[in-house]
């Protein structure tokens, strides 16, 4: 059986009969399910919850399907169907009991990327891919690189992380000359095939230490993203550690480390000169010259000057060079990009205070990114804090807080945090127990605490599924909290609008 799995590297290769036990039924799951069985593969999902329509459609297309969370049922389930190979949703704990079973038993487990990466070829040439990883900025990045080779005319999806599963871009009936693929540290952890064109890792900070276990391996699942890769491998030389990740990274021979910085490049460098994006690693006379990319002024016009969006830039501008698109044209391409809602958006500016949502601030990096382009702030803070410490980061911008406004289902670490780094700032908790009164709540005190010059800003350094859906839809509570508050005689700029 391990030859037959070893061959099963092509969409063409022969696939009928194999069985599989798909664990989730997300959207991951469905694809991965939906796919094997036009593939011929007798499928079982095995899932805690499965949602109705996606169950329904399961059904007709002839998957089966084992629903319910009792681990000991799932493992029967497993056992009693006797899969060749696991498909595993990037949701699940590496140590779910389905997967221990599975690892005891020998039956090999993929992730959906390893299961795309063998599909890739449904269309003929396979597409080349760019893979993209770090804590904070993929899926700006990801937009980024999509909008510059899409500008060259070539075909491309931006897939995996930002939503749409990869296997959905691998069964697209015409296929696409590039994938940008954003990949979560859960997606790495399962990967051992991909040979990306080019890949990037933009920065490490904790994140996700409940499902990795620790620091150590969250970093090693990050630094997955550059294995095998072929062209170029880009780094940020702001952030050591992704540049240890690029050096214990085994790659295709030729592959280049390409840095970037918002400091001076140097050879084989992108960064910052006088204003200037500058690559100075896509060009023959690199050595002494550097190609001119765009200018920051030109940034600003377009909502993308705030100094870690200039990071993204620089690093989606390195792959896309790695690509051979021209400057001018990646140039073009962030004349008319816009960032999506909720990564720091204005959402009103009245009596000279700016009320900004960056509810895409779900960790500490991301916040202390955001709280570094303000100052003074009023900070709408906390929410699920998935293991990791907020202290650091309370200490740090402690000296810009007007004052701290505190959410979350659990506020206890957070309003320790302050009383025990930050015991000089005014903290408000917001003990409102009615979810949909949480924003109201803290956009008042937030007026009340704010003054003329300061800035309100929601960039929580936690995920928001403890009191909403996800982080937009805190983001729109933020935004309409706010307008209410503010009596609807706001400005009410542009949505598309950034505040950098
Ligand atoms: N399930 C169980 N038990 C478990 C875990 C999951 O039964 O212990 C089942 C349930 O049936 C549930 C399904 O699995 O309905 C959900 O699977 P999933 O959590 O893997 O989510 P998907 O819908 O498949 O979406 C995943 C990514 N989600 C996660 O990694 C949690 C999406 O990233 C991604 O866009 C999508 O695949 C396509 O690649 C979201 C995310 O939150 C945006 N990512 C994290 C982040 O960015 O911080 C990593």
């Amino acid at each position: 059986m391990t030859e037959r799995l070893d061959a099963l590297t092509s969409w063409h290769a022969d696939w009928t009969g194999l069985r599989a036990v798909v664990l989730g039924l997300g959207v991951t799951g469905f694809a991965a399910a939906d796919t094997l069985i036009e593939l011929g593969v007798e499928v079982l999902v095995v899932a805690d919850r499965a949602p109705a329509d996606r169950a329904e459609l399961l059904r007709v297309i002839g998957g089966a399907l084992a629903e319910g969370g009792d681990p000991a049922a799932q493992v029967a389930a497993l056992g009693a169907f006797a899969p060749d190979f696991v498909i595993v949703s990037p949701g699940y704990h590496p140590d779910h009991p389905v997967l221990a079973a599975a690892a005891a038993a020998e039956i090999p487990i993929w992730g959906d990327i390893d299961l795309a990466w063998r599909l890739r070829d449904k269309t003929g040439t396979p597409a080349e891919w760019i893979t993209v990883t770090g804590t904070n900025g993929k899926t700006t990045t990801v937009r980024l690189v999509t909008a510059m080779v899409a500008a060259t005319g070539r075909s491309v999806m931006a897939c995996g992380n930002i939503g749409a599963p990869v296997l959905d871009a691998i069964r697209d009936p015409t296929g696409f000359d590039v994938l940008v693929v954003e990949l979560s540290s859960y997606q790495l952890h399962w990967m051992e095939l991909v040979s990306p064109y080019s890949s990037a890792c933009l920065n490490i900070a904790d994140d996700h230490l409940d499902w990795h276990g620790s620091a150590e391996a969250y970093r090693a699942a990050k630094g997955r993203v550059f294995e095998r890769t072929r062209v170029a491998c880009v780094f940020n030389l702001d952030d050591p550690v992704t540049e240890e990740l690029v050096r214990d990274a085994e790659v295709v021979e030729g592959a280049r480390a390409i840095g970037f910085t918002l400091g001076v490049p140097r050879m084989s460098e992108v960064g910052l000169v006088d204003g200037i994006l500058c690559d100075r690693a896509f060009l023959e006379e690199r050595r002494d010259s550097a190609l001119e990319l765009t200018t920051v002024d030109e940034l600003h016009a377009a909502g993308l000057s705030a100094p870690h969006i200039v990071a993204n830039v620089l690093a989606a501008s390195a792959l896309a060079r790695s690509l051979d698109v021209p400057p001018p044209t990646i140039r073009d391409a962030l004349r008319s990009f816009r960032l999506d809602p909720h990564r720091i958006e204005l959402v009103a500016e009245q009596d000279g205070v700016r009320w900004i949502d960056d509810s895409k601030a779900t960790n500490p990096h991301a916040a202390d990114a955001s709280l570094g382009a303000f100052e003074p702030v009023v900070w709408i803070v906390g929410g699920l804090l998935k293991g990791v410490d907020i202290g650091e980061l309370v200490a740090k911008r402690a000296g810009r807080l007007r004052a701290a406004i505190v959410i979350g289902a659990d506020r206890g670490p957070v309003l320790e945090a302050f009383a025990r780094h930050a015991p000089g700032v005014p903290v408000h908790p917001v003990d409102e127990r009615d979810t949909e009164q949480v924003m109201p709540v803290a956009a008042r005190l937030a007026r009340d605490a704010a003054q003329p010059g300061d800035v309100v800003l929601l960039a929580p350094a936690a995920a928001s599924m403890d009191q909403f859906d996800d982080y937009a839809h805190r983001g729109r509570a933020f935004a309409t909290a706010v307008r209410d508050v503010l009596g609807g005689a706001a400005d009410d700029p542009d949505t598309s609008r950034t505040a950098s």
